[in-house]
C-alpha cells in the first residue's frame, strides 16, 4: 500500500485559523496576451526571443485563464480550497506602465474578483509577480530608479479598483529571483545582466515594496498585507571553514538580503561585501524608506542547497553542488527533494523579531504526469506536499510561527524558462485542448481539506 492511503494528515491538526490556499501568477496562466487593450510585458517581448525559453515555448495563450477563470475558479471550489492567490498583470490594467488606464483591464479583474466571492473563495492579491510593462523595460526597468514612483502609482490605482473586496495583500513576488535571474544573470525576462544592473534593481524594488504597501496601509485601514520571498535551507558541502563561509554567503544572498532591509536590519553588506557597492545607489532618507511593518511575510520553499567554496565564482566566492552531482532524488526542475527544509527555514525566519505572522505562500513540485483511463497519477506530488505538511505540523508542535500553507500550483502552467514541461499543478492541463483533470494529488488535496 503506497502512502497516500496511509497518511493520517488531516488539516484540523494544524488549528482551525490556519490558512490553506493555492497560488498563481498571471503571466503563467492568462494567456490573452494582446486581448481588451493589454499591452506588452517584458515576459512577452522575452518569450518572443529565439532561444531564451525551452522548445521555443511562449505564454500568448497559457492556460487561457483570461477566458476560462469560472471554470477554474470552479475547480478551486471543487477542490475545498478556501483562498485563492493570484496576481494582476500590471500591462492589462496600464498598457504602457503608466496613466491612462485600461478599464478592459480592470473590469476583467473585477469579474474574477466577484466570482471568486461568489464561489466563497477569500481573493489575495500579488502586484507584482514578474510582468513588468514593457515600455517601462525601455525605459530602464527596475534599474530605474523612477521604477519605485511607477510601480506607487500603479499601487494606488490597484487599492482603488479592488480594496473594497480584496483584504489579502502582497506587495512583490521573490524579489531574489526576478532580480537575480532578470538583471544579473539574464536568463529570465528582461534578460539584463551584470552586478550593476542586479544592484540598482534589488534597491529599486525593496525602496518599491516598502512603498506600495505603505500605499495599501493608507488606503485600505483593514487590509492584510504581507510580501513575499523565495528561501532555501543552505547547507555547506563539507565542515571545512572555507565551505561553511561559502555557505554563509549565499545564505546571505538567497535568504536575508531582501528582507533584512524590509524588517529595518539594512542591507547584510558585514556577510556579503560586494552589496557596500549598493551605496552608490542609496541616498538620502532611502534605509528610512526600505522598511515596512508586514502583517505577515511569506515564505516561498522548494528545496535546500549544499555549497562549497569556489575561487572562480565573482562576488560570491562560492558553488552550489547540483542535485544530480549529488545523486539525490530532485524534481523536475533539478531540484533536490529534501523535505526537512522548510522546517529548517521556518526556524531560521522564526528568529526574525520583526516577523508577525508567517505564511507559506508557496510550496510544491514539478514531476511527470502519468495519464491512464482519464485519470492522472501523480503519487511524487502527492507524496511531496504531505512530507512538506509533516515538516510545518514538526514546526508548529514546537510552537514555531506558521500560519499557512498555499501550494504552488493549482493548474499547470508556463514555468518561466521551462515552457510548459515542469508541471507544477494539482490539475492537469492539456495544452492542446485546454481540458483539465484533477491530478491524484489534487483529490488527495481536496479530501485532506474536506
Ligand atoms: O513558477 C514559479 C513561481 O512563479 C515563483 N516561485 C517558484 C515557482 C516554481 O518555479
Amino acid at each position: 500500500m503506497n502512502k497516500v492511503e496511509t497518511s493520517f494528515l488531516h488539516k484540523n491538526q494544524f488549528g482551525d485559523d490556519f490558512l490553506w490556499g493555492v497560488s498563481t501568477a498571471a503571466f503563467q496562466i492568462e494567456g490573452a496576451h494582446d486581448t481588451d487593450g493589454k499591452g506588452p510585458s517584458i515576459w512577452d517581448v522575452f518569450t518572443s526571443q529565439k532561444g531564451k525559453i525551452k522548445n521555443g515555448h511562449h505564454a500568448s495563450t497559457a492556460c487561457d485563464f483570461y477566458n476560462s477563470y469560472q471554470n477554474d475558479i470552479d475547480l478551486i471550489r471543487e477542490l475545498n480550497i478556501p483562498n485563492f492567490r493570484f496576481s494582476i498583470s500590471w500591462p492589462r490594467i496600464m498598457p504602457t506602465g503608466v496613466p491612462p488606464i485600461n478599464q478592459a483591464g480592470i473590469a476583467y479583474y473585477n469579474k474574477i474578483i466577484d466570482a471568486l466571492l461568489l464561489a466563497g473563495i477569500e481573493p489575495w492579491i500579488t502586484l507584482y509577480h514578474w510582468d513588468l510593462p514593457h515600455d517601462l523595460e525601455q525605459k530602464g526597468g527596475w534599474t530605474n530608479r523612477e521604477s519605485v514612483n511607477w510601480f506607487s502609482a500603479y499601487v494606488e490605482i490597484c487599492v482603488q479598483n479592488f480594496g473594497d473586496r480584496v483584504k489579502n495583500w502582497m506587495v512583490i513576488n521573490e524579489p531574489s529571483v526576478f532580480t537575480g535571474a532578470g538583471y544579473f544573470l539574464g536568463i529570465h525576462a528582461p534578460g539584463k545582466k551584470g552586478i550593476t544592473n542586479y544592484l540598482k534593481a534589488m534597491h529599486h524594488v525593496t525602496l518599491a515594496t516598502a512603498a506600495g504597501a505603505k500605499i495599501i496601509r493608507n488606503r485600505i485601514p483593514d487590509a492584510h498585507i504581507g510580501t513575499t520571498f523565495s528561501c532555501t535551507h543552505i547547507e555547506p558541502a563539507t565542515q571545512s571553514s572555507k565551505d561553511i563561509e561559502a555557505a554563509k554567503r549565499v545564505d546571505t544572498l538567497l535568504n536575508r538580503t531582501f528582507i533584512e532591509p524590509i524588517l529595518g536590519l539594512g542591507y547584510p553588506q558585514g556577510d556579503l561585501p560586494v552589496l557596500k557597492k549598493l551605496n552608490a545607489y542609496i541616498v538620502e532618507d532611502d534605509l528610512n524608506n526600505l522598511s515596512f511593518d508586514f502583517d505577515f511575510i511569506g515564505l516561498q520553499c522548494y528545496t535546500r542547497e549544499v555549497v562549497k567554496s569556489s575561487l572562480l565564482i565573482p562576488y560570491i566566492g562560492a558553488e552550489l553542488i547540483s542535485a544530480e552531482k549529488r545523486k539525490v532524488i530532485s524534481t523536475d526542475m533539478g531540484w533536490e527533494v529534501y523535505p526537512p527544509a522548510l522546517y529548517e527555514v521556518l526556524k531560521k525566519f522564526n528568529a526574525y523579531n520583526g516577523i508577525k505572522k508567517i505564511i507559506i505562500t508557496e510550496n510544491g513540485a514539478a514531476f511527470p504526469d502519468t495519464l491512464k483511463n482519464g485519470k492522472v497519477y501523480d503519487i511524487k506530488r502527492t507524496h511531496y506536499i504531505q512530507d512538506h505538511l509533516e515538516q510545518i505540523l514538526k514546526a508548529k508542535k514546537e510552537g514555531l510561527n506558521v500560519d499557512g500553507y498555499f501550494v504552488w500550483t493549482l493548474t499547470d502552467n508556463f514555468e518561466w524558462a521551462e515552457g510548459y514541461n515542469a508541471r507544477f499543478g494539482l490539475i492537469h492541463v492539456d495544452f492542446d485542448t485546454q481540458q483539465r483533470t484533477i491530478k491524484h494529488s489534487g483529490l488527495w488535496f481536496k479530501d485532506f481539506l474536506s
